[in-house]
Parts: C-alpha cells; structure tokens; sequence
C-alpha cells in the first residue's frame, strides 16, 4: 500500500494545474455562449442550485487527471465524484464554486482544488481543516490563490496576508445563504442582527472566493452555514495560512455547517456578535 504522499509542494503544483486548467476552459466556454444566452443547466437540492455542462465537463477533467496521475488517491467532487483512495491524501473539487454567477454571466467563480491528509498528520478535526495543499482560481481575473500548510498564501506567486482590523464595526463582512428558503429566513434574521454591528456586509456568491478574499484582506471576516466540504476545503487552507483565524460559531474547529474566519483582531468580537444575535432570535 503506498504511503501517504504529503509531497505538499508537488501536490500544489498539481491542485494548481488542474484549477487554471478547468477554470479556464468553462470561461472559454461561457464566453463562447451568446450575450443573454445561458448555459444549459440541470437543478439540484432546489430549483435554484444549478449545475451546467460546464461544471460536470470542469469536473471531469480534474478527475482523470487525478486518477492517471494519482491513482490512489481519493476523491470527492461536488458534481458526484466520489472515489475511495489508500495513499492517505484525498482531493475536494468544487469545479464552478458560484455556479449561480456563472450561469448569470457575473464574474464572481473560481474553480477550487483542495489535497486533504486522510492519515490524521494534518488536522484531527474533520476533512476541511485538514488540506496540505489548495488553490482557488478566478478565472474571469486570472487570479490564482495558493496555499501549502505551513509556507503561507499566495495569489499569483506573491505573499498575501489577512488584514489588521481591530474592531468589529469596521470589519466589512462577507456571507452567503442556502439554497434551501427555510434556511435562508433564519440567515436572514442573523444578517439583519449583524449590519449595524460590522462595517458593511458583502455577499459574493462563492464561499471559496469569500475565504480567499480574507486571505487578502479583500475582505476583513466572512461567516457561513450549511457548506460542503468543496465549497470550503481549498479557501480555508489559504486564508489560515495568510494568518486569518478560522473556528466554528461557537468556536470549535470550523465546519462545513458553522464556519467563520477573519482578521485574528476580530474574530473573538466577530464569535461574541454571533453568539448575541443568535440568543436574540432564540
Ligand atoms: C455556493 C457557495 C456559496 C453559497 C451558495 C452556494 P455553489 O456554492 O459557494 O457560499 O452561499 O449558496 O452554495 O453551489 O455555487 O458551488
């Protein structure tokens, strides 16, 4: 049996390969559609969670890559890869993460690569605080966020870090709502309990370029429920490693139903507005 291959250098080599590559094509693709006219499209957890032949075709290619060049690692994509492995590393795909965007020809969409230690060596809490090795690529800016565990976060080949902020009303706050409406009436309650309190809210569309944003100090915190493990995986990696702190609401590690990351002179006030606008709707 292969060992764990935690080769982080060569698995971001190839996280990044593979997200300019998928990501590029669906833009050559979307732009090669007519103005106005949409993809072709199918619907999945509700009538307004799209999936395109864009996302499947992105999806697709990542994983034959994997598989002809990593053959036993496993993976897990959103369009329904979904592949056991043994090498100790497994890959979270989110070929269009902010499908809605794409299909409405907005720039806001990357596509996300996440290599996830399965061995315990990188974190013990769960799969998305375990990358070693993720990029997030925004195709429509040409803009690829990179990040290895340990050696800092980049977006195309330069240092990024999270911002300074130290208050929270001056925090400009990133979130995002479920695609389920029963969900989102309680998101919007806690979104409407924390716009006087933070600097602004900002909500782009793609949880992964929402964390990315942190990463750069594009944006000062960003808090989200009910994700996927795709959706997250790569952008959490990068904004922990450009010194953003990341938790769950309560703060525990940060999942895919609670996660929150910001700037680290925010976070504790950003948890305790959470927790007050929370006991507020109780
Ligand atoms: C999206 C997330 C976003 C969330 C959207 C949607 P998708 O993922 O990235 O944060 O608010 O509702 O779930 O479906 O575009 O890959």
């Amino acid at each position: 049996m292969p060992h764990a291959d935690h080769d982080s250098q060569a698995l971001l080599e190839l996280a990044t390969r593979l997200a300019r590559e998928a990501g590029t094509a669906a833009l050559t693709g979307r732009r090669n559609l007519a103005i106005g006219q949409p993809p072709a499209h199918d619907t999945k957890s509700s009538a307004t969670d799209p999936v395109t032949e864009f996302d499947r075709a992105a999806e697709a290619h990542i994983v034959a890559e994997l598989q002809r060049v990593r053959p036993h690692d496993a993976i897990v994509g959103e369009e329904g890869a979904n592949q056991s492995g043994t090498s100790g590393i497994a890959w979270h795909i989110d070929p269009i993460d902010g499908t809605a965007n794409f299909l409405y020809d907005l720039p806001a969409w990357c596509t996300s690569v996440a290599a996830v230690s399965t061995d315990g060596t990188a974190s013990s809490t769960g799969s998305v605080n375990a990358a070693v090795a993720g990029a997030v690529y925004l195709p429509v800016t040409d803009e690829m966020f990179a990040a290895r565990r340990g050696a800092g976060a980049t977006l195309n080949g330069e240092r990024i870090a999270a911002s300074t902020v130290t208050d929270v009303s001056m925090a400009l706050t990133g979130t995002g709502f479920s695609y389920v409406a029963d969900r989102r009436r309680g998101q919007a309650d806690l979104v409407r309990q924390l716009l006087p309190v933070v600097r602004d809210i900002r909500r782009s569309g793609s949880a992964a370029i929402d964390l990315v944003s942190v990463a750069a100090g594009r944006l000062d915190a960003y808090y989200e429920q009910y994700l996927n493990s795709w959706d997250m995986a790569a952008g959490l990696l990068i904004a922990t490693e450009a010194g953003a702190r990341a938790s769950s609401f309560d703060g525990g590690p940060a999942s895919e139903s609670s996660l929150v990351t910001s700037a680290a002179g925010v976070h504790d006030q950003l948890l305790t507005t959470l927790a007050e606008a929370s006991a507020a709707l109780a």
